[in-house]
């Protein structure tokens, strides 16, 4: 056995096969990069899952061959985030608030009101604080590339419209597995149920629950219009998703295939944010068109919901965020300026 293979192997390498894992070689087979996400194809997720494949493929030569798996079909977004962290995944996409389960901080996003515009989260996540916080992913086992807009969320519900937070009282409102927002909701009265989001259309149509909240395009993308009569305009969270990368996956890569990732990364987060607000803009008009009545809080009364969550910022402090949350409210006093 042993004669035959080595002259093979002498050969791949005189025909520098293996030595240079990127340059031409086309009998190489290409990794598979396993993507995850949890919207459907049609999403503004997907879409930007499809264009970062692209972008691979075309920085890589299609070396690197990146498969998208919609639709939670890989596991929600916490299985994902394991089946990263073991190695048995190698790329998804998620919302940052499920990130609470490897790291706390994590939760500093999701604090109510924090952000009062894109141009804000945009500075603080694309700036020094964003990429600091995603450089505590590699001790957990994960690599976080970039963030995507998810989006200032909105609620919906089949009760009635949520014109001020006494609304609240007594809707049972799915949210992220996240305790931020279990708190959130609870101090506006309503009953806050944590649940994985690939569970959450079944739960509306069976009225499981009689709410959730989330950005128009998701609610657009996941048809909850189906199900839900009430949006209420309540854009209470500016959500992040974060593009994230199994380390033990990752460091198995060469610098020439890593930075394909983070460059067609680097491409889609501006493909993503656009091509999120372009929708966003048509997505209310849709929904309206699908029979959902849509109400637009005022500012007065978000300013109430605003103190009311208040207690929020504090609980989240004293639970260990201080530092984290001082240092996004420095960057975001900077973004202004
Ligand atoms: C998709 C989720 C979703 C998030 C949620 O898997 O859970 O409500 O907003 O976008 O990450």
């Amino acid at each position: 056995m042993k004669t035959t293979i080595k002259p093979v192997l002498f050969s791949l390498i005189a025909a520098g096969v293996l030595l240079s894992p990127l340059a031409g070689a086309a009998d190489i087979k290409p990794r598979i990069i396993r993507f995850g996400y949890g919207l459907a194809e049609d999403s503004n997720q997907g879409r930007a899952v499809k264009m970062f494949a692209q972008e691979v493929a075309k920085l890589s030569g299609g070396k690197l061959k990146v498969k998208g798996f919609g639709s939670a079909s890989l596991g929600n977004d916490i299985q994902m985030q394991n089946a990263l962290i073991g190695g048995a995944q190698e790329m998804m996409v998620g919302s940052t608030a499920t990130l609470v389960g490897v790291d706390k901080d994590f939760g500093v996003y999701d604090l109510p009101f924090l952000f009062s515009n894109e141009r804000e989260a945009d500075t603080v996540l694309d700036g020094t604080f964003g990429s600091k916080l995603l450089g505590r992913l590699p001790a957990k086992g994960l690599v976080g590339l970039t963030y995507w807009e998810n989006g200032f969320r909105n609620v919906t519900n089949t009760k009635h419209p949520i014109n001020r937070f006494e609304d609240f009282q007594g809707i049972k409102l799915r949210v992220m597995q996240n305790p931020v927002y279990i708190d959130m909701f609870n101090s506006f009265g309503a009953n806050a149920v944590p649940m994985a989001f690939s569970e959450l259309f079944t739960a509306l149509e069976t009225k499981t629950v009689d709410g959730q909240e989330n950005p128009v395009n998701t609610i657009q993308s996941s048809k909850f219009y189906e199900v839900q009569k009430y949006l209420s305009v309540t854009k209470h969270v500016y959500s992040p998703w974060v593009v994230t990368v199994s380390k033990k996956w990752w460091d198995g890569l060469s610098r020439d295939e890593q930075k394909v990732l983070q460059d067609a990364a680097n491409s889609s987060r501006a493909f993503e944010r656009k091509d999120s607000r372009a929708e966003a803009m048509r997505s209310v008009k849709f929904l309206a068109q699908q029979g959902m009545q849509i109400n637009y809080v005022s500012d007065a009364e978000l300013k109430r919901m605003r103190d009311k969550a208040k207690p929020a910022f504090d609980k989240f402090a004293a639970a260990g965020g201080a530092t984290v949350l001082a240092d996004l409210q420095s960057a975001l006093s900077k973004s202004g300026q």
